[in-house]
C-alpha cells in the first residue's frame, strides 16, 4: 500500500477547504401544572405570556475546532415551556399551584 506524504495529505485538505458543521438544540422543560381561579384569571396569564413572547434565550454555545479544517458548534436554546414555568413561577406568588385572579392582575401589570 502506497500512502501520501504528509504535505500533500494536508495539500488535498486545505484544497478541500474547511468543513462547517453546526446544529440548535431545543432544551425545553415540562410545564408546570397549574390551574387558574376562573377564566379571567387564565386570559389575563396568557395574555400576559404571550405579549411578553418567547424569547428562546440561548443557554450555551459550544465550540469545537481545528483551525483552518473542521469546525463544530451547538447552540443551545431554551424552549417555550422554560417561559411558561417561569411566567407561572411570577405570577403564582404564594407558590399553591393556582393562579388568582388578583395574581394574574399583579402579572399583567407588572414590568417584565
Ligand atoms: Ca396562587
Amino acid at each position: 500500500m502506497k500512502y501520501l506524504p504528509i504535505p500533500v495529505f494536508l495539500g488535498a485538505v486545505l484544497a478541500s477547504g474547511c468543513i462547517h458543521t453546526s446544529e440548535t438544540v431545543v432544551h425545553d422543560d415540562a410545564r408546570t401544572p397549574v390551574e387558574f381561579e376562573n377564566d379571567t384569571a387564565g386570559r389575563l396569564f396568557y395574555e400576559t405570556l404571550s405579549r411578553n413572547g418567547h424569547r428562546g434565550r440561548e443557554e450555551s454555545s459550544t465550540e469545537i475546532s481545528l483551525p483552518i479544517v473542521f469546525e463544530h458548534k451547538v447552540k443551545t436554546v431554551r424552549g417555550p415551556n422554560a417561559d411558561f414555568n417561569e411566567a407561572v413561577a411570577r405570577c403564582d406568588t404564594n407558590r399553591d399551584g393556582k393562579i388568582t385572579e388578583a395574581e394574574a392582575r399583579i402579572y399583567a401589570g407588572a414590568p417584565r
